[in-house]
């Protein structure tokens, strides 16, 4: 998937299980949003591109990227969701704050993954600035949002 020349959206596509019939939610973090808009629309441009049906793909946003889990709990409580994607961009400020929150949506998304036994996606960018950051939202080095949804699409053979 994440390869050395950096352009973080290339990976196999052998061997893709059928998901015309599966269930998507994209959680999506509101702060920086014009980064985080770009990984949602990469992510459900993958998952229709791959089979998804637009009437199965739920969308919810949540203010910040500490609140990703929360939401991410939301849906993976559901019956009728596979799968959830949480889309969230953490920029390296003065303060700690970044770290706090990479930290704490890390661990929440692993939780809520291995209590729901369904695929949680961790589609959060940590990067030192906002140039980095659209880089990698559809920019030089791909968008990440597209590698979340291989990812969760990936994940559902496991299911
Ligand atoms: N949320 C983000 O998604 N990305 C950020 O870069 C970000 N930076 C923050 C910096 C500070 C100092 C604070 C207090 C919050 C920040 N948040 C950020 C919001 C955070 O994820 C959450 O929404 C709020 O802390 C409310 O719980």
């Amino acid at each position: 998937m994440s390869s050395a020349d950096k352009n973080l959206s290339v990976f196999s596509t052998d061997a893709l299980p059928d998901i015309s019939g599966r269930t998507f939610a994209i959680v999506v973090a509101e702060w920086n949003h014009e980064v985080t808009e770009k990984l949602y629309e990469g992510a459900y441009q993958t998952l229709l591109d791959y089979g998804a049906k637009a009437g199965n793909i739920i969308r919810a946003n949540v203010p910040g990227s500490y609140e990703l889990s929360f939401g991410a709990q939301v849906f993976a409580r559901k019956e009728q969701v596979d799968a959830v994607i949480a889309l969230g961009c953490v920029i390296q400020g003065e303060t700690k704050h970044n770290d706090y929150i990479n930290h704490a949506v890390a661990h929440g998304l692993t939780e809520v993954s291995l209590k729901y036994n369904k695929p949680v996606i961790f589609g959060v960018l940590t990067p030192n600035n906002q140039e980095q950051a659209l880089d990698r939202a559809g920019g030089k080095h791909g968008n990440k949002g597209d590698e979340a949804a291989m990812t969760a699409i990936k994940m559902l053979k496991l299911v």
